[in-house]
């Protein structure tokens, strides 16, 4: 079973770092990346595959870079998160120890899910990825990652994951293969999405599974909908009862955070996953809940957002009574930037990502992984 993990990872997944397609871009930062993760290695690729063989008995969280934004559609390029936020936790806060890098989903720029693919661009896919066309690999960066993590979960299902984006649409993967491994063992879980955008789309210019309509089809997961709960909303078409009585969850624009507090928003959701006895949580933030002060090095970033401050007492408060055992953080797209006075950019959206990711980590890392 471990060794199925193992040569499967081989597989789907590549080197930390290098999941976005390139020969020259950024090469300096990968190696820099690889220079911390494995500083006495001559070969990347050799050093993470060896590192894969000591997986099964890592007690942290495991990190998994998504670099996939094919399901992005306004401003791309969070297909960069995953390298530039991985630096930062690294050579910023030194939390090295505290994770352990899986490495990337390996991704084709152009797909996004198998099911929108032809058999025969299923074949020529297979036969770039893993040399034969008769592979029974999938091929597109959601539809990999869901095959990726099913293994994963079935062969450790204690052991949990903190995934870096990527668009929005990389948490239909990661929470779908999540809940069922959660459905499998019994557990009743929550999820908590972190969002300047309610992501409730049916589907968009006829795309299901994208970064506006991942949400609506993840509820479907869900024992109900009503374990869901959305904070930090403003950007949207339709009022926030339009949308709680159509789908069932629970919302707080970042309006209701403003003005009754993150605390009380925070015991607000305690008290209710309570109540219907929830007892672990997944966590996906979006970095445009942010405000674009903090956030501006992404596709959609938007005024009048949450202070990081806010979104920390509520994830910190939700980790104090629950058990959080999965977490994303997406949509940190390091090249874009929106000309804000007094803001440098990357370096701000990529601290702001880097010190949420850091408290994401460590709530994942405080019930064990094993
Ligand atoms: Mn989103």
């Amino acid at each position: 079973m471990i060794d199925r993990l193992i040569n499967t990872m081989k597989d789907l997944l590549c080197p930390p770092g290098s999941g976005v397609f390139t020969v020259n871009t950024a090469k300096e930062r990968k190696a820099e990346l690889g220079k911390l993760l494995y500083p006495n290695s001559q070969n990347i690729q050799d050093s993470w595959e060896q590192s894969l063989e000591v997986l099964a008995q890592q007690k942290v969280t495991n990190l998994l870079g998504i670099c996939s934004d094919c399901g992005g559609g306004i401003l791309r390029g969070a297909n960069w998160g995953p390298l530039f936020i991985r630096l930062k936790l690294l050579e910023t806060l030194s939390i090295n120890k505290e994770f352990f890098d899986l490495g990337d989903i390996r991704v084709i720029p152009h797909l996004l899910h198998d099911k929108y693919l032809n058999p025969e661009t299923l074949k020529s896919c297979k036969n770039a990825l893993y040399g034969s066309k008769e592979s029974t690999h999938s091929v597109s960066p959601l539809s990999i990652t869901e095959e990726f993590l099913d293994i994963f979960y079935e062969t450790h299902p204690k052991k949990t994951i903190f995934a870096l984006g990527g668009d929005h649409s990389v948490s239909y993967p990661l929470v779908k293969s999540y809940l069922k491994a959660k459905k499998k063992s019994g557990t009743k879980v929550g999820l908590i999405h972190f969002d300047a955008h309610t992501d409730l789309l049916v589907d968009r210019l006829g795309i299901d599974l994208c970064f506006g309509s991942w949400t609506t089809h993840i509820l479907d997961g869900l024992d109900s909908p009503t374990l869901c709960y959305q904070i930090g909303i403003r950007s949207s078409g339709k009022p926030k009862e339009h949308w709680e009585k159509t789908f069932g969850l629970t919302q707080y624009w970042s309006s209701d955070v403003f003005k009754r507090g993150a605390m009380e928003i925070a015991h607000e959701i305690i008290d209710k996953l309570t109540v219907d006895k929830v007892e672990e949580i997944y966590i996906s933030f979006d970095i445009d809940a942010l405000d674009v002060k903090y956030a501006s090095s992404t596709g959609t970033p938007e005024a009048d957002g949450l202070e990081p401050h806010q979104a920390i007492i509520i994830i910190q408060e939700l980790q104090n009574h629950f058990k959080l055992s999965g977490a994303d953080m997406v949509e940190v797209a390091p090249f874009l930037r929106t000309d804000i006075e007094a803001v440098t950019e990357p370096e701000t959206t990529l601290n702001s990502a880097a010190i949420i990711s850091k408290i994401l980590i460590k709530g994942l890392n405080r019930y064990g992984n094993l």
